[in-house]
């Protein structure tokens, strides 16, 4: 640790001794508690940068709980305490905004933006030619009005229609991203701050895991999420919801002069404590309005929140003065629309496909839609829970949302469009591809074919998997190639793949002896593999290339790993009693045994692995997370590396990763990684360490 003084140094814990003995000054600890709690509250939910631990956050609020219960004519309707929720209302109040809260006019591509440009320069004369903008993402919530007098919150309300909203005060002092007052100096007489209230993604999809399985409805969309949550009569209920407010322009002011420039404006509410747009930024002309749309759109799925497109305005606030309204809409901004999340389509069909482990889904044929970029004509429905859930039918129109890279999902039923003839999604009894029965396990919401390798579905996953790059890796055994093989009947088994002659595969679709030629000799090749691969490669249920490598790293050779037995196994780290109970299912099989046996005597060959002393795993019990683009190396060899000094790898990052290494282009893992203070290493930082401990990898 550093000599330099800590950061939580002069922040007085308690009362002082003065405090404590004179009688007046507990109105002077109020006004102090307020100060602490207030900065400590906008360093974590605006700056992103805590100023004090948890713990004594949790003192200070408690002493000024204390204070208040004892001594009610401490309390104000500004004190922090009001972030935790107030007694529930019978209804909202309806407020009139004296200035109207208008939405904005949409454009729809580059000739919609290119018009907005030419029309603005029709009707007002600007100094350099082109115009000034201020560019902002579109933040997907709900825009709310913030009132403050002499710099304390008093009203909050929703846009309504424009005219007339209503009050959510109470709800809007539990988002603790909102100021209850303002900071820094120069307030208004009066301020009416106006932005957008929204739940960032990762606050909404853990909402919704938790709601579904408390058997909960969870929100079709952040949006709905946000406005569900402002809705509570119950401010308690919001309180629990993950919020956060995010300013984007001025209503009312009395008593100051605010600045000349909308960029200008949002800076001064920064000082007085809200959160602006990190991503705003300052444009000049049609040029700069396209390159923003550029750079925003290749962020999108990156950003922490959901935004459905950008706001442009017109940065100078006389100019936007001379422009006015048009009815509806200002004329110095434009929404630029990106394109839609969500669509509605016909569900014209369920199939349901069985895969590796025998799991049988329900799969949704859509009537292809356009969707968040991509046309979509299916959808996962997961399993039979989730068809309940939905209480979607054959025939029914639903709304599917495909937001980022994530696979497009039935979100919703239209149940007013459900026609007569809607027919229910009933799990079949026999396996569709080899007629085994469909079994569901009493606390199991998967079903799946009992018919293991006899069902050809499986046997063709479970060979695809067997080839795949972190298995076997056998170079052009594609996925095309196994299903022609397997429905040829030309391989039953892993065993199979080493038996084929060039003729099998060269009579292929699309093959021929230049191509057979080289699949036979990648599959020769793949006889030479690690103890890990060939584990992995197995399928065993749960067993992927973590667990794979830890069996490996404990029992260091086949023999002794298949006759561990259940006590063994739950030694092994990674391994608990679900994972070892599949293992011994795997390995009691007997056609499973002959297989293993016929690939070893076909050839197949790994290094033997020697005991490593704890001398030679030095990162032994750190767990680490690769992440980015790596210059000199794959993520893949960057894994091997660790894992050779001990460390175990893994998927994603939570609070028991040691240290993240992260290459170019890191994304959500590196802002989880800061998010949660775990040490991140650059590619440098990955070869220093790695050379630290004897491995000096040629770059
Ligand atoms: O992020 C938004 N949804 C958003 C909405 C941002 C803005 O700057 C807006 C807005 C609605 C109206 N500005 C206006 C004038």
């Amino acid at each position: 640790m550093s000599d330099q003084p800590s950061l939580f140094d002069d922040i007085p814990d308690e009362p002082s001794e003065k405090q404590k003995q004179t009688g007046g000054v507990l109105a002077e600890r109020v006004q102090e508690l307020h100060k602490l709690l207030h900065e400590a509250n906008h360093a974590y939910y605006v700056m992103d940068d805590p100023s004090i631990p948890d713990a004594q956050y949790d003192r200070l609020f408690h002493e000024l709980k204390d204070i208040e219960a004892g001594s009610p004519e401490y309390f104000s309707p500004d004190s922090p305490t009001q972030r935790v929720g107030a007694a529930p209302l019978s209804q909202f109040e309806q407020v009139t905004h004296e200035v109207a809260m208008l939405s904005l006019d949409n454009a729809f591509n580059s000739d919609d933006l290119a018009d907005f440009d030419k029309r603005l320069k029709k009707l007002v004369v600007l100094k350099e030619g082109v115009a000034e903008y201020a560019c902002e993402p579109k933040l997907d919530g709900i825009a709310v009005s913030l009132l403050y007098e002499s710099g304390i919150l008093v009203r909050a309300a929703t846009r309504g229609d424009g005219s007339v909203g209503e009050n959510i005060t109470q709800n809007i002092k539990t988002v603790s991203s909102i100021p209850l007052k303002l900071m820094g100096t120069g307030h208004p007489d009066v301020l009416e701050v106006r932005g957008e209230v929204y739940m960032p993604k990762a606050g909404f999809d853990a909402f919704n895991q938790r709601a579904i399985a408390n058997d909960e409805k969870p929100f079709v969309n952040p949006r709905n999420a946000a406005a569900g949550s402002l809705r509570q009569l119950d401010s308690k209920i919001t309180a629990s919801r993950p919020l956060e407010f995010c300013c984007y322009s001025l209503g009312r002011v009395e008593g100051a002069e605010m600045p000349a420039k909308h960029s200008e404006i949002l800076n001064q509410f920064s000082q007085w404590g809200f959160k602006t747009n990190p991503e705003s930024k300052v444009v000049k002309g049609v040029e700069g309005l396209l390159e923003y749309y550029q750079q925003l759109e290749a962020k999108r799925n990156q950003l922490a929140y959901e935004i459905d497109g950008i706001v442009y305005k017109i940065n100078d606030i006389e100019l936007q003065q001379t422009l006015g309204f048009t009815g509806r809409a200002p004329r110095w901004a434009i929404a630029r629309k990106f394109p839609a999340q969500e669509e509605m389509t016909l569900l014209e069909d369920v199939e349901f496909q069985v895969g590796r482990t025998g799991a049988v889904t329900p799969v949704a044929r859509l009537t292809p839609v356009f969707v968040g970029g991509v046309t979509v004509s299916n959808a996962t429905l997961h399993n039979m829970d989730e068809v309940e859930r939905l209480n979607v039918c054959i025939g029914d129109t639903v709304i599917i949302r495909r937001a980022g890279d994530v696979i497009p999902q039935i979100v919703k039923v239209v149940m007013e469009k459900r026609p007569a003839d809607a027919k229910a999604i009933s799990l079949p009894e026999l396996c569709p591809v080899c007629e085994s029965h469909v079994e569901r396990m009493e606390d199991e919401a998967v079903a799946r074919c009992t018919g293991g390798l006899v069902c050809a579905a499986q046997r063709k996953e479970a060979i695809k998997h067997f080839a795949s790059r972190k298995a076997l890796d056998i170079d052009g055994l594609g996925d095309k190639i196994v299903e022609q093989l397997v429905d040829e009947e030309k391989i039953k088994s892993f065993l199979d793949l080493y038996r084929l002659k060039h003729d099998d595969i060269a009579n292929l679709e699309r093959m021929g002896d230049k191509s057979a030629q080289n699949l036979l000799a990648a599959i020769e090749a793949s006889k030479n593999t690690t103890f890990a691969k060939f584990l992995y490669a197995l399928g065993i249920r749960e067993v992927g290339v973590a667990t794979a490598q830890s069996l490996v790293n404990h029992f260091l050779d086949i023999r002794t790993l298949v006759k561990a037995d259940f006590d063994a196994l739950i030694e092994v780290e990674d391994v608990g009693p679900i994972v070892a109970k599949y293992i011994l299912q795997f390995f009691s099989e007997p056609h499973n045994q002959e297989i293993i046996d016929g690939l070893l005597n076909i050839g197949i060959q790994w290094p033997a692995i020697e005991q490593k002393s704890e001398a030679d795993q030095p990162l032994l019990g750190k767990t680490f997370v690769v992440t980015g683009t790596l210059s000199s190396m794959g993520r893949d060899q960057a894994k091997q590396y660790l894992q050779s000094l001990g460390a175990k790898v893994a998927g994603s990052v939570s609070a028991k990763t040691s240290g993240l290494i992260a290459g170019e282009k890191a994304g959500s893992k590196l802002t989880k990684a800061q998010d949660l203070g775990i040490d991140v290493f650059d590619e440098a930082a990955l070869l220093d360490l790695l050379s630290a401990h004897g491995i000096n990898h040629e770059t």
